[in-house]
């Protein structure tokens, strides 16, 4: 039930993150307890005897231009969201990452991809928060997996490939996986799921840096 208290303290914080301004009091303390320092060029401010976190939120509407709105990745911090383009983690040592997927819809993707991949036990501890929202403490909200449907389920991937890191979020969802990487370089991210624009689905967001691809630096 640790797990799950914990899970109702990220709930907590997405709340108040973003989806209501009526708790926007509480917003200071709330973001510090579950997001603390996951910001870029923060890898070495954490304690370093326990799991650094990195909190990932993907907005549904953001501004891609004066007419048209995109889903995208952001960085969360005690002080707000910062871009994804470049995003900082130390190697050799235990990461925590929750990623905060707010979209709506769902998009098919290659099947590789609705795996979890790179991860402790190769799984992924899934909320969600539609169901979490009218029943936070029931723990039949909260399922450890595997795989998703690739046809139906998922919303975007956070993926490193030359990591082998993949991590599938449906829409209206929290994910929270546990990791090491145990080489220092930078590696690029990218979303595997088609949500951009064009046939294809790839053009636009899915190739600008930010939006749903960037790099990570570990050092
Ligand atoms: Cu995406």
């Amino acid at each position: 039930m640790a797990f799950v208290a914990a899970l109702v303290i990220v709930f907590a914080a997405v709340v108040a993150a973003g989806l209501s301004s009526e708790v926007s009091g509480s917003q200071n303390t709330v973001t510090v307890t579950s997001t603390a320092a996951g910001s870029p060029g923060a890898a070495t401010a954490q304690n370093s005897s326990s799991p650094y976190e990195l909190t990932l939120v993907i907005t549904p509407n953001s501004a891609w231009n004066s007419t048209t709105t995109a889903p995208q990745f952001w960085v969360v911090t005690p002080t707000g969201l910062v871009s994804s383009a470049n995003i900082s983690l130390p190697a050799h040592r235990l990461i925590q990452l929750t990623v905060e997927d707010l979209d709506t819809g769902n998009d098919p993707l290659p099947a590789q991809y609705s795996q979890v991949t790179g991860t402790v036990g190769n799984t992924e501890m899934m909320m969600n928060l539609t169901a979490a929202s009218q029943n936070p403490t029931n723990s039949s909200n909260y399922s450890v997996v595997s795989s998703l449907d690739a046809q139906g389920q998922v919303s975007h991937t956070f993926t490193i490939p030359q990591l082998g890191i993949n991590i599938p979020s449906p829409a209206q969802s929290v994910e929270v996986v546990d990791f090491t990487i145990n080489q220092t370089g930078v590696f690029p991210w990218q979303c595997m799921d088609p949500c951009g624009f064009g046939p294809s689905g790839w053009l636009g967001p899915m190739s600008s840096a930010g939006w749903m691809q960037g790099s990570v630096t570990v050092t």
